[in-house]
């Protein structure tokens, strides 16, 4: 394989710059374990690890390869394996707060085009989830599309789309039957040669029977939901990207039990909620807290039905944790988080007036 079919580019080149002259060589990182990685080097794949040196430097796990990174890296002569020496900066990435009681961001994966953030029409179809996912997405730079899978298991799954349209803004949604490989060509779009996608959604949503579909071959195992937790841990357990015979690069990923953000995502936060937040810019007051104020625009759609009462809590739950997030981190990040919020109503103002003017 050339390098461009695995997505490497001119801005790609141009960050390896620095490293093109110690017999290093760019590899995309298409297999992440806790320590180990599987690199491609184009012409073929090898082993690797990080050089102690860049475990040194490193100052946060985030900081370390993640599957879709581009790294620089050295064949060690007469060995099938290579040593890590930098990683490339990332022009895109999937980022949360890590599970469990350490305090720091992992990074899911890096330089995607596209993330599939996948729900299954069964127990596990919930628009709240549906919001993070895509508030992640967004924060990372990152398109996403909304694939509501298991079609077969919902009586009106037409309706399911229309719902979570609703919700979703500009991000596209489609349901299929992963299983039945149905539905399927409607991702056609983003499976482009050499773009990259990445799957996304609790354990169990048929992350690893897509991948199989797409790929044509049974390469991923995947369990039902029961089984896997019976095991005690999902079915698939690290990450690993995948080239599809159209040649597109999909990522499969372990089912997220966790959704916490890491840094505040306001930017992204206000695009999934542009409705809420065009009300609020709408309020009487400037500082308005929606909590009774006259002239509260929020409180009037949530009086007459415009705004559902569960989108609102969910909107105010994201926001909590992007305050919690920022102190955490320091009065500064606070502050800006707070200065980040004004930018975006003073600019939905100024569109509202605007489109207001040209009536
Ligand atoms: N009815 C139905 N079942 C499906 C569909 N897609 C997947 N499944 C089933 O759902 C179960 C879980 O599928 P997986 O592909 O292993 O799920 P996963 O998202 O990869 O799960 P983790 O690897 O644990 O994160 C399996 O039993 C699949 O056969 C579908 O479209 N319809
Ligand atoms: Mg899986
Ligand atoms: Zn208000």
């Amino acid at each position: 394989m050339h390098l461009s079919a695995l997505g490497w580019n001119d801005a790609h080149a141009q960050a390896f710059q620095p490293h093109s002259d110690q017999q290093l060589q760019p590899a995309r990182v298409v297999q992440a374990h806790r320590q180990a990685y599987v690199l491609h080097l184009g012409p073929a794949t090898v082993p690797g690890i990080c050089t102690g040196r860049l475990l040194h430097d490193t100052v946060t796990r985030a900081d370390l390869p993640v599957v879709g990174d581009w790294v620089a890296a050295r064949l060690r002569p007469g060995e099938p394996r290579a040593d890590i020496h930098a990683v490339l900066p990332r022009r895109t990435r999937l980022s949360r707060r890590a599970a469990g009681p350490t305090d720091e961001e992992q990074v899911l994966a890096a330089n995607l085009d596209t993330a599939l953030l996948l729900t299954a029409l069964d127990q596990n179809y919930n628009l709240r989830r549906i919001e993070r996912f895509l508030t992640l997405a967004r924060d990372g730079g990152v398109q996403p599309v909304v694939v509501l899978n298991k079609s077969d298991l919902h009586p009106d799954p037409a309706a399911a789309v229309a719902e979570t349209a609703a919700i979703a803004g500009d991000a596209p949604v489609v349901t299929l039957s992963a299983a039945q490989g149905s539905g399927l060509d409607q991702l056609d779009p983003w499976l482009q040669p050499a773009a990259t996608l990445a799957l996304l959604g609790s354990s169990g949503v048929g992350k690893s029977t897509l991948i199989n579909r797409l790929l044509g071959t049974a390469r991923q195992a995947t369990a039902t939901l029961s089984d896997a937790v019976g095991k005690g841990r999902h079915t698939t357990t690290h990450r690993e990207l995948f080239v599809t015979p159209g040649g597109a690069l999909v990522i499969d990923t372990p089912g997220l039990r966790e959704l916490q953000f890491w840094d505040p995502p306001a930017a992204a936060v206000a695009e999934t909620f542009a409705d809420i937040t065009a009300l609020a810019a709408a309020c009487r007051f400037h500082d308005c807290r929606h909590g009774g104020e006259p002239g509260c625009a929020v409180q009037a759609a949530l009086d007459d039905g415009t705004l559902d009462a569960a989108r609102w809590a969910s909107f105010n739950k994201l926001r909590r944790e992007q305050a919690y997030a920022a102190s955490r981190e320091d009065p500064r990040l606070a502050r800006a988080h707070r200065e980040a919020w004004k930018k975006i109503h003073r600019g939905v103002r100024a569109r509202m007036k605007f489109e207001a003017e040209a009536e």
